[in-house]
């Protein structure tokens, strides 16, 4: 089994960025060689930190699918991906500053109705997202996408997506922003993973969980064989296309914990069944 999570409003409490409720749980999964992969829209650089506190040893998956870093020596074979920053890195989508300049472009089309990351700046991302100075400069610190907070119509949203994927790009819909990127998602990170595990694993069946709360999620949770809809305490639960679904009553990591729970009775269920 391998478990694919969201970490904002999922394993991580949406306001606090809190665990603690997932923690007992989190170590039994270890010991049980069950792997927690976060795949998230986070950063490389917020990534470190947080596997730190985690005491996480998994690969991981950033900036929603576009980059897929696998610990050297975590699988026996050698693989192929480049070394960067000390982990194989797989990537899915081309660089930030490809879409730094579409959305430049789209400046003089939408004015004064957008403001991307880059320009809301270390202080501007902390106000707007309530992490410290430190974490909103890893934040930051993006090789694939460009955040964008959007500050218009609903209406006119629609035609600005539109016209960025006119130019390209795909877009994903996150907690607060809307994430400018290539055409990758996290449900093609899990699929691209999977069969990582699959081909270097003697195990040739594995079952995955994906656990995520927002639209962001919804490629992976439909990728996953059981998906896990974390109640979110500020959105509506995504509608996902998959019949084994749970959604939580809880939200962030005591619905993680609920849901897992249950993902795994019922997965335990049907292979003595
Ligand atoms: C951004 O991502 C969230 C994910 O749903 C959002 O769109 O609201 C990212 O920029 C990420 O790097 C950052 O940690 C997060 C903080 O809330 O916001
Ligand atoms: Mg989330
Ligand atoms: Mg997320």
């Amino acid at each position: 089994t391998l478990i694919f999570t969201d970490l904002d409003g999922s394993l991580l409490d949406h306001h606090s960025y809190g665990f603690s409720a997932a923690e007992p749980l989190l170590s039994r999964l270890e010991q049980h060689n069950i792997p927690v992969i976060p795949a998230t829209s986070k950063t490389f650089a917020e990534l470190i930190p947080l596997r730190d506190s985690l005491d996480n040893h998994h690969p991981f998956i950033v900036e929603n699918g576009a980059g897929i870093y696998i610990p050297q020596d975590y699988f026996p074979e050698q693989l192929n991906q480049p070394i960067v920053d000390g982990y194989h890195l797989k990537k899915l989508s081309q660089p930030r500053s490809t879409w730094q300049s579409i959305l430049q472009h789209l400046e003089r089309s939408f004015p004064n109705e957008f403001i991307t990351f880059a320009e809301l700046g270390t202080h501007g991302i902390s106000t707007s997202t309530g992490l410290s100075l430190e974490g909103a400069q890893q934040a930051n610190l993006r090789s694939f996408s460009e955040p964008v907070l959007w500050k218009s119509t609903e209406q006119r949203k629609r035609a600005f997506i539109a016209s960025l994927q006119e130019a390209g790009a795909n877009v994903l819909q996150g907690g607060r922003f809307l994430h400018v990127s290539g055409h990758c998602d996290k449900g093609q990170a899990l699929q691209w993973l999977t069969q990582y595990y699959k081909n270097n694993t003697p195990q040739k069946t594995i079952t995955t969980i994906a656990a995520g709360d927002g639209e962001n999620d919804v490629a992976m949770l439909e990728a996953a064989q059981q998906a896990i809809i974390i109640r979110s305490p500020v959105n509506a639960a995504p509608r996902v296309r998959n019949p084994y679904q749970y959604l939580t009553k809880a939200c962030g990591p005591e619905g993680w914990v609920e849901g897992v729970m249950y993902c795994l009775s019922t997965s335990l269920f049907n292979s003595i069944n």
